[in-house]
């Protein structure tokens, strides 16, 4: 049994959300030519705000606009261009705690994430990134490295602003301009940046922000001006743009999806493990492409650790993205609430056992109960595909060998962890699995410093750290 909690709620009076939003375009919000849309609150449905759509014009005059203030932008010191940096930061870290409403608001997710992770890691990669803006010529990545241009950049729901800061911060500390498309779902916090580089007088059309849904994002890949494309979402989206930008010179990061293995060995810290375990799936209602969505057990332990686990799941709570108390918010969006449900039923119908604790969700909004599923086969769906929401396969295994050989056996490669005693284990599975970031004894940790990216279908190219340079100047190879 939980605890009883009294609701915490934070309140929202801290945020001005505008009936209307326009297009952010040479550092000003100018009406979009297109038509608009709402973007909700997914906890209640409420509308939240009309959202201007930027249409194929609108992308052309963002980006000419990116082309104009690359020329000042680009020939600017590093130093100088620091100071921009360092001050859109520190105006991060000063709205905090409105950034933070904002993104559970828009989003879903629990206040207690976007105000202790989502926040201070995107204030962390500006301040980071900051650092570098004057060293460049000291990253290993040549002599005397140069910006590509204009980057054109598209952003999912599930980090708002997060994603916006890996890819905005390189960007700019390298000396590139940037148009960026967030989320049709999630468009709230990007705006705000946008007024944030206002506050930090950015120079005019170094930032722009055009919103709208799939249509926008392949203007801004598709379009003839801009040099490089830093693409996170789907695997499907990812391939239609490395077929879409084949054949030109345009650079390309793709990070796309996971299926990531959190392996658990017999000689594991099992409580530190479960909380991994819990960490590595309900974090952000799973909407995470890292996230541990398949738990590997030793089947020596395999009851134990479900039994604990089982445990830990009941005293979740589940319900207002706003309590200070909530451990799971809503499901961002009905869209993919239906698809979390649609791989659930197809995961019982294939024979897999699924589990959650009881729990009461609220009547409106999108909300889906932390679960598992036990006696799952490689060959199941729910194993092989990305469900993206708060659902957990459980499979064992009995020695090393076939927990690597189960942990790479999927399309994907972003991420994996290891929860075992022994330092020499860890060096070893570090060293067989096929996937970008390890986590050892822990999970889901972010780091401004450490790169981030994929193998395989998760996707190419690195954000984050020294390598996430490589990915905004001429002829670096990380
Ligand atoms: P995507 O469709 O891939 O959306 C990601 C971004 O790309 C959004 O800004 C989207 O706009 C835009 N977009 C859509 N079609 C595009 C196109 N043809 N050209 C350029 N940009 C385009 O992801 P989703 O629909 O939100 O989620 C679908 C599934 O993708 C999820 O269930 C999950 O499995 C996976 N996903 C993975 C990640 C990560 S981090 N790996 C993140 C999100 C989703 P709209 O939002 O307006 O459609």
């Amino acid at each position: 049994m939980g605890f009883e909690y009294a609701p915490a709620p934070e309140s929202r009076s801290i945020v001005d959300i505008k009936a209307s939003y326009g297009l952010f375009i040479d550092g000003e919000f100018v009406d979009g030519r297109g038509s608009s849309f709402k973007t909700i609150n997914p906890a209640t449905e409420e509308t939240l705000a009309e959202v201007a759509e930027a249409s194929d014009a609108d992308v052309d005059l963002a980006v000419k606009a990116a082309r104009r203030a690359f020329r000042g932008w680009s020939r600017m010191s590093g130093k100088e261009r620091a100071k921009y940096l360092f001050r859109i930061a520190r105006i991060i870290q000063e709205r905090g705690r409105e950034l933070a409403v904002l993104e559970s608001i828009d989003n879903g997710k629990p206040i207690k994430e976007s105000r202790d992770v989502d926040v201070p890691v995107v204030a962390a990669h500006f301040f980071y990134y900051a650092g570098w803006a004057d060293k460049l010529e000291y990253a290993g990545l040549g002599p005397n490295p140069q910006p590509l241009g204009v980057a054109g950049q598209v952003i999912p729901w599930n980090f708002p602003l997060l994603m916006l800061a890996w890819k905005v911060a390189p960007a700019l500390a390298c000396g590139n301009t940037v148009v960026l498309k967030p989320a049709e779902t999630t468009p709230l916090t990007a705006l705000l940046f946008a007024e944030i580089c206002q506050q930090a007088d950015l120079p005019p059309g170094v930032v722009n922000i055009v919103t709208g849904a799939g249509g926008t994002g392949q203007a801004v890949v598709s379009h003839p001006d801009v040099d490089k494309v830093a693409f996170t979402g789907s695997t499907a989206v990812g391939k239609a743009i490395a077929r879409a930008i084949a054949g030109t010179d345009k650079k390309a990061t793709l990070e796309l999806g996971g299926k990531a293995a959190n392996i658990v060995f017999d000689d594991a810290a099992i409580d530190q493990a479960i909380e991994g375990i819990v960490g590595g799936i309900f974090f952000n209602q799973g909407h995470v492409c890292c996230a541990g969505s398949r738990l590997l057990v030793q089947e020596s332990v395999a009851d134990e650790v479900l039994a604990r686990l089982k445990r830990r799941m009941g005293t979740l709570r589940v319900g207002d993205p706003l309590d200070k108390n909530t451990d799971i918010g809503a499901i961002n969006s009905a869209e993919q609430l239906g698809r979390i449900r649609e791989l659930s039923e197809i995961g019982v119908a294939e024979g897999a056992e699924r589990w959650a604790p009881a729990c009461d969700l609220p009547s409106s909004g999108f909300w889906f109960p932390p679960t598992i599923f036990t006696g799952v086969t490689q060959a199941h769906r729910i194993a092989r595909e990305e469900v993206f929401g708060p659902v957990l396969s459980v499979l064992t295994f009995r020695t090393p060998a076939e927990a690597v050989e189960k942990a790479n056996n999927t399309p994907y490669g972003l991420s994996a962890g290891v929860w075992t005693e022994k330092g020499s284990r860890i060096l070893h599975m570090a060293s067989q699995l096929r996937a970008g970031v390890v986590w050892a004894n822990t999970f889901n940790k972010f780091d401004p410093t450490s790169p981030f990216g994929g193998y395989k279908e998760s996707g190419y190219g690195r954000e984050g750290g020294r390598q996430g340079l490589a990915a905004y100047l001429k002829g670096a190879d990380a």
